[in-house]
């Protein structure tokens, strides 16, 4: 076989369950372990390249577990591609687009796994692939999620101790707006002079709730608020950017396509919209939807959903062509993890996270860990 024959031969799917160094808590639900399908693509030319579709809490986060991932890249999606061009982005989403409606994490898992078997194969980083990097550190915050403040406060001074992140996000929502307010009291009054606070609450608000409790973030001094309503509410978010004196919002969940994010930018309902491979389907669509972001004034926030090393390179291989990031990302997941399933983990250090060197994503599947986090 011709060493650049790109046809895809083979795609192989693997559920994995990696337990984290402590409870994860959001509004809507909390794990102990993240489950990852992992996407091995084999090339006509034997080169292999591999992609991680994330999920949270099962099908809590969006509607897409890892059991349903993996039956329908299996089922549907992986003979779209099979037999077909690798290095043909734009004409493989469309495959699979016409093959299944949605399933982003699937789909993003796939695409990711054909752009690092092409880079692998020309000897490309996959960012180079996508226009060039602008950027090769992304600052990273920490999200506090255990929701119990004595622990969030040493977890983040020890953070701070480390010189590994000074921002860091506080999910709320499990709890009352009251509690919420007296542990964000406390989170702030011990942290504040020395670190930028966000929250996310996950769509846990509704809009009266957001209208009484926003100003009293403001007053605490945080610096971003990550969907405060449901994703549906787009309108209501307008309405809450329209009153002033709030904290800046940040859209989530109510953003997965190009066309959402127009809806959004229509609605003057953010200020910055989180770039998740889950949502967008994959690096051709991410790129896409920060475009529209970029065209509408918004401003980009590299975001996540707890990735292994395996999916957060490839979040920052498409972060890394973004002219601006202004909210830097959050791919502390690779930290968060007891284990990784790469032979080198990313690096963190001077609060950020660093683009990983050499072709494709960067990184190397280590099939002992695999097999371990393997589920049976
Ligand atoms: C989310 O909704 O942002 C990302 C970081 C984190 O702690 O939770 C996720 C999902
Ligand atoms: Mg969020």
């Amino acid at each position: 076989t011709p060493a650049r024959d790109l046809a895809v031969a083979g795609i192989r799917t693997t559920i994995v369950d990696v337990p984290t160094v402590r409870k994860h808590k959001l509004s809507q639900t909390s794990v102990t372990a993240q489950s990852y399908v992992i996407v091995q693509a084999r090339l006509a030319n034997g080169v292999e390249g591999i992609g991680e579709a994330a999920t949270l809490g099962g099908p809590r986060w969006s509607e897409e577990s890892v059991e349903g991932i993996k039956a329908t890249i299996d089922t549907y999606l992986a003979p779209a591609l099979i037999g077909q061009a690798a290095d043909r982005f734009v004409t493989a989403g469309e495959r699979l687009d016409a093959a299944a409606k949605r399933n982003n994490a699937a789909k993003a898992a796939l695409e990711t796994a054909l752009f690092d078997a092409v880079g692998k194969t020309l000897g490309l980083p996959v960012a180079a692939l996508l226009g060039g990097a602008v950027r090769t550190r992304f600052p990273v915050l920490w999200t506090l999620a255990s929701g119990d403040p004595d622990q969030e406060i040493a977890e983040a001074e020890a953070k701070l101790g480390a010189r590994l992140h000074r921002t860091f996000k506080i999910k709320i929502g499990a709890q009352s707006p009251e509690a919420d307010l007296a542990r964000l009291t406390r989170l702030s009054t011990a942290l504040a002079d020395r670190a930028t606070l966000i929250v996310d609450a996950n769509q846990a608000w509704d809009e009266t709730v957001a209208r009484r409790c926003l100003p009293r973030l403001a007053d605490l001094g945080i610096a971003l608020v990550e969907q405060p309503l449901p994703a549906w509410n787009v309108a209501g978010m307008g309405r809450l950017r329209a009153q002033g004196g709030l904290p800046p919002l940040l859209a989530d969940e109510c953003v997965f396509t190009a066309h959402d994010m127009m809806g959004v930018a229509q609605a003057a309902a953010a200020d910055a919209v989180s770039l998740k491979l889950v949502k967008h389907g994959g690096l051709v669509g991410l790129r896409k939807v920060a475009a529209v972001a970029e065209a509408a004034g918004i401003g980009l926030y590299g975001g996540c959903l707890l990735e292994s090393s395996v999916g957060a390179a490839a979040h920052l291989h498409a972060f890394a062509g973004l002219r601006e990031l202004a909210w830097g990302c959050e791919h502390f997941g690779p930290q968060i993890l007891t284990g990784d399933l790469v032979t080198e983990p990313l690096a963190f250090h001077d609060f950020a996270v660093h683009l990983p060197e050499g072709p494709g994503l960067g990184v190397t599947l280590d099939p002992d860990k695999l097999r371990h986090y393997a589920r049976s």
